[in-house]
């Protein structure tokens, strides 16, 4: 991105583009989970977020890999496959100063990871979960995740016999406060989304079918790029106005647009399609994942958002400061404290 003299464009904290860059992909060319990433730099560029205060989080995949491929400057921390969440918790409790990106995948979040997940997002800690969804395991060579469609015949696997595991559905059981689909053939969705996301002060949860070019990409399959391209149904064209920003009306028609007011003033902005959805309605999600769970649909968009739900650090109504930057002589009672206690117990 330049400026009108081929400079690099820097946002409010004079940062270019570049310096949110990570290391460069060694993932398939053409795979989803490149395109994701790619938005992820884009969005936290264009928020002016401080690198430093992302904390990045994964399992094992393809991609779990891809924290290493943005935001060089933030620290991250790859763990065990299906066991982010709880890395997640521990580190976003003990450091509230930061925010968290998760990266997972279905076989990471919808197989071993399951009930992992839905702790976290019952939780609600304050981070961005995205699962890059693509049907299959990518890095153990395309063996069929939970998420697979039942009847999807692939090469070297045979056909699946089994129902699939739903995400946005499974998230929606778990009483998360947010919840997205999108498609990493829609990358404009994908970065209005992440900037939601990352506005929203709980667990943010975007389930993005990533296709596997290698292994799962094969027309009639629901995690192509062909079946996404001739099948996304998006619920509303989805614009994301930080706090910062005059919301100018005439941009779009009264009438056709909702606004969801955002915890820190942020507003997404939904304009109407066809649809009338409300996504602060929750039966009418379940509603409607129901119906495009049987009716094949790939409904992307916001789907169910809470803004205002306590996350876990207002739960616990923790200090401003965070855990891990108080010093042990504040932390361990005194002498004096720890005989008051005693004594109560002569
Ligand atoms: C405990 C454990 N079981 C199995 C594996 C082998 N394994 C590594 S990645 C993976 C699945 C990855 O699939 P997914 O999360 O969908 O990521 P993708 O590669 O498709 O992006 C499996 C089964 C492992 N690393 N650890
Ligand atoms: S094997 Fe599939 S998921 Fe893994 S990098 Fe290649 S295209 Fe992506
Ligand atoms: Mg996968």
């Amino acid at each position: 991105m330049n400026d009108t003299n081929g400079k690099q464009k820097k946002n409010r904290i004079g940062l270019t583009r570049t310096d949110y860059f990570g290391e460069k992909s060694t993932l398939c060319k053409g795979c989803g989970h490149n395109s994701i990433s790619n938005m992820i730099i884009t969005a936290c560029f264009e928020m002016d977020i401080i690198p430093e205060k992302i904390v990045k989080f994964s399992g094992i995949g393809c991609s779990s890999k891809s924290p290493n491929y943005f935001l060089n400057r933030s620290f991250g921390f790859n763990g065990l496959h299906g066991r982010m969440p709880s890395l997640a918790v521990g580190a976003l409790f003990a450091d509230i100063s930061l925010k968290g990106i998760g990266i997972s995948g279905d076989g990471d979040t919808a197989n071993i990871g399951l009930s992992q997940f839905k702790h976290l997002v019952r939780r609600n800690m304050p981070m961005v979960y995205i699962v890059e969804n693509n049907g299959v395991y990518g890095l153990t060579k395309g063996q069929f995740s939970a998420t697979a469609e039942k009847g999807l015949s692939l090469k070297r696997q045979g056909e699946n016999i089994y129902l699939p595991v739903d995400i946005a559905m499974e998230a929606l059981a778990a009483n998360a406060t947010f919840i997205a689909r999108s498609f990493a053939g829609d990358p404009k969705q994908v970065k209005e989304l992440l900037k939601a996301a990352l506005s929203h002060k709980g667990t943010a949860v975007i389930d993005i079918i990533s296709p596997c070019v290698t292994f799962n990409n094969q027309e009639k399959s629901l995690h192509s790029y062909s079946w996404g391209k001739g099948h996304e149904a998006p619920l509303h064209e989805l614009e994301f106005v930080p706090p910062r920003d005059e919301i100018t009306i005439e941009d779009f028609e009264k009438g056709t647009i909702r606004e969801v007011v955002m915890h820190d003033g942020a507003v997404i902005i939904l304009k109407k399609l066809d649809k009338d959805y409300d996504p602060t309605n929750r039966s009418q999600a379940v509603r409607m994942l129901e119906e495009a769970i049987r009716k094949n649909w790939l409904v992307t968009g916001l789907i169910y958002i809470d803004p205002e739900e306590a996350n876990m650090v207002e739960m616990y109504d923790l200090d401003k400061e965070p855990l891990n930057r108080i010093q042990s002589e504040r932390l361990r009672p005194s002498r004096d404290s720890l005989y008051r206690v005693n004594d109560q117990f002569i």
